[in-house]
């Protein structure tokens, strides 16, 4: 199996870059964000209880996403591999994905960060606020939020990954297509 995970802060590019993988690699995508939001969507207690952290811009328990990830694997035994988009964001989340692929003889193979500053993400993010009816891109003071979070918890998990040798760090700035090329670059050095 060919098992990534997509890193970086909230609106790098995870969600777009993944698309184009998935239609390369024919990979299953595992976004903890679209999981969490059909949860919202569906009106369950744990979307409900989602819903009012991530409109805060703050991260849902940890072992609320490897629930919703540990059944997404058993769903898809047989798949050629799987992209993972926003999932692991703590070091907890790391280890409980490693123990989750060991049981299944499975690890990751890569992780794929993209980097990019801070205004850029704002920017993006209030763009896409424009169009998505997302709540947690309404506002400056909730982006702002959410980076800081992402800075406080999801960056160790980068560390996590550069011990095992599994970690490329790309310019997440630029054409999309010439970033996907970067990652397919990537990819190909680890499959
Ligand atoms: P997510 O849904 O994961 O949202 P994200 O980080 O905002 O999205 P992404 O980086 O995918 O942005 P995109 O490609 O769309 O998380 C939302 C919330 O859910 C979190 O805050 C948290 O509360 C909760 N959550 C999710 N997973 C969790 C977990 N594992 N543990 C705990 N809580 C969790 O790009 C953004 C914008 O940029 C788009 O408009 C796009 O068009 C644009 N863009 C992309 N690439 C570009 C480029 N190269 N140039 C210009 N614009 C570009």
């Amino acid at each position: 199996m060919l098992n990534l995970i997509l890193f970086g802060p909230p609106g790098a590019g995870k969600g777009t870059q993944s698309e184009k993988i998935i239609s390369e690699y024919k990979l299953i995508h595992l976004s903890t964000g679209d999981l969490l939001r059909s949860e919202i969507q569906a009106g369950s207690e744990l979307g409900l209880k989602a819903k009012t952290l991530m409109d805060q811009g703050i991260l849902v328990p940890d072992e609320v996403v490897i629930g919703m990830i540990d059944n997404k694997l058993k769903e898809h035994r047989d798949a050629a591999g799987f992209i993972f988009d926003g999932f692991p964001r703590t070091v907890k989340q790391s280890e409980a994905l490693d123990e989750l692929l060991s049981s299944y003889n499975e690890s990751i193979s890569v992780m794929i960060a993209l980097v990019v500053d801070d205004n850029e993400l704002l920017a993006r993010l209030l763009n896409r606020g424009k169009t998505s009816g997302r709540p947690d891109d309404q506002n400056e003071q909730l982006i702002s939020k959410r980076i800081q979070e992402y800075n406080n918890k999801t960056k160790p998990v980068a560390d996590y990954y550069q011990n095992q040798n599994k970690f490329v760090a790309i310019d997440g700035i630029g054409e999309i297509d010439f970033i996907f090329g970067e990652i397919t670059k990537a990819i190909s050095k680890f499959r």
